[in-house]
């Protein structure tokens, strides 16, 4: 039977998820599957000769996992996948780094990388690459010479050509992307900006529909959304454990709205500006004072880069700010929470607010977006305000759809919100939760492996390694 191996840069531990979206999608997709995982286990050794591989099973899963050395996490992992690709890939050139010697570090872990899949490797497995960092992966495991069907993920956006092309080494990247059979985006803009660079930069040849013909190879690109696992979210959001923390909520706040945002501490979130938003919509809708709270979540994320550390001292200053200027002794309008919370709080504390603001400046696709939707009670639903540049507006069109660079729009959005019937309230809701049911995780991964396993879909099955 034909193997399913993932790889990707880092693989979280099985339980006790990570913040993050491509572990939070790959582990509710696999829950039906066999599959083998390769990627990094977050360690950090001093140098090569301490790399080895470790493998570990869990129920139906194999996790192979090694270490990076210092030098690789510096160069490889902040150096270029962090500081260089994250920036460009969400249009922020005024935050690329491109050092000296960091493209480097990104060739030579890919190429161990795919040494010990290839060490591992069974002629009919099916390989499913995951993200940014893993790029030349695919090219290189072509090199050392395997013949399987090869496909790559982009959590994140595929940027427009032109602002492509501040990458210096673009050419060599693309190229290398060029060598998987199957490339999914998870928006049709995606993959119209990776048509118009393969075409206006690649000598790439569009062929029927979503095909392309590339240095003599054909390409297929795919769109699939990334999604979760609707059903064991929903369970969570309705267990007798939310129950008693959205109890919780409610005893500690006097106020009677909540408005909740959840997203990994990044520029690319938004969250000054959604402060900012909030700020305003105190201005111009004063009744809302003593009433309203926006309870923000932000787990650090990437703090040994400097854009990162200045992003979470930006927001400490404006939550201060806010607090000091509109607070009173029986009312604290933003709670900030830095830290990690419990999947199971996080539904609970989905479901228990009447806004969900979900505004990054860009965004792959957006799972917040998605949890938030799927946690509402369906007979009386919190609103979703959600920014036109998150992947997840292609499809969740029943949002309150904002443009995040708009304070002035998205408070008037959120006020909106708080005050809609609840007639219009359950009609938004239920066209929503159908698109993201139908979005879900386990969709994402059949329909991209649909495209990638041509000879075999749609009836795929998987053995353990
Ligand atoms: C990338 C792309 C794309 C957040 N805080 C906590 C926590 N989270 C969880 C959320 C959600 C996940 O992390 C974040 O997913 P997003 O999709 O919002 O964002 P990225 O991490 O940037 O993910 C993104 C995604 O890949 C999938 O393709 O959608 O565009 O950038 O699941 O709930 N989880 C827990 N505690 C927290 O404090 N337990």
């Amino acid at each position: 039977m034909q193997r399913l191996v993932i790889v990707s840069n880092r693989v979280p531990p099985p339980s006790g998820v990570a913040a993050g979206g491509l572990g939070t999608c790959i582990l509710d997709a696999l829950q039906d599957h066999d599959a083998v995982w390769f990627g990094w286990n977050g360690d950090l050794v001093s140098t090569e000769s301490e790399i080895t591989s470790a493998c570990a099973r869990y129920d139906r899963l194999t996790q192979i996992t090694m270490p990076l050395t210092e030098r690789d996490y510096r160069e490889h992992y902040l150096g270029f996948c962090n500081a260089a690709l994250w920036p460009v890939h969400h249009c922020r050139l005024d935050l690329a780094r491109f050092a000296p010697g960091c493209i480097e570090g990104y060739r030579r872990v890919n190429l161990r990388f795919a040494k010990e899949v290839m060490s591992r490797l069974r002629p009919d497995d099916l390989i499913w690459v995951q993200d940014y960092h893993l790029i030349p992966l695919g090219s290189n495991l072509r090199a050392l010479g395997a013949r399987n069907r090869l496909g790559f993920f982009l959590h994140i956006p595929f940027p427009p050509p032109e602002v492509l092309l501040a990458v210096p080494e673009h050419l060599w990247l693309l190229n290398a992307l060029c060598s998987y059979d199957v490339v999914g985006f998870q928006t049709n803009a995606d993959r119209q900006n990776f048509f118009r660079f393969a075409c206006g930069h690649l000598d790439g040849e569009p062929m029927s529909g979503n095909t392309l013909r590339i240095a003599g190879r054909i390409v297929t690109a795919v769109i699939c959304p990334a999604g979760i696992d609707t059903h064991s979210f929903s369970e969570m959001a309705k267990s007798r454990r939310a129950a008693a923390e959205i109890e919780r909520l409610r005893r500690v706040g006097e106020p009677l709205i909540n408005i909740i945002g959840v997203d990994r501490l990044d520029y690319t979130k938004g969250l000054p500006e959604r402060l900012r938003s909030f700020r305003r919509l105190l201005e111009l809708y004063p009744q809302n004072r003593k009433a309203t709270t926006l309870m923000q979540i932000a787990p650090p994320s990437r703090e040994d880069v400097q854009a990162y550390a200045q992003i979470r001292q930006e927001l400490e200053g404006l939550c201060g700010e806010i607090n000091g200027q509109h607070g009173d002794v029986d009312w604290t309008p933003v709670r900030y929470i830095c830290r990690n919370v419990a999947r199971e709080a996080l539904a609970a504390l989905y479901r228990g607010s009447q806004v969900g603001l979900v505004t990054p400046l860009r965004d792959g696709m957006n799972l917040v977006a998605k949890e938030y939707v799927i946690a509402q009670d369906e007979e009386d639903p919190g609103v979703l305000v959600l920014s036109r540049f998150a992947g997840a507006a292609e499809d969740l069109r029943e949002a309150l759809i904002v443009n995040p660079y708009d304070l002035d729009e998205v408070a008037h959005a959120i006020q909106r919100a708080i005050t809609m019937p609840r007639e219009e309230r359950i009609e938004r809701h239920q066209a929503l939760a159908v698109r993201v049911r139908e979005r879900d995780a386990h969709n994402w991964m059949a329909e991209f492996l649909c495209a990638l396993d041509i000879d075999r879909a749609p009836a795929l099955s998987f053995e353990l390694a």
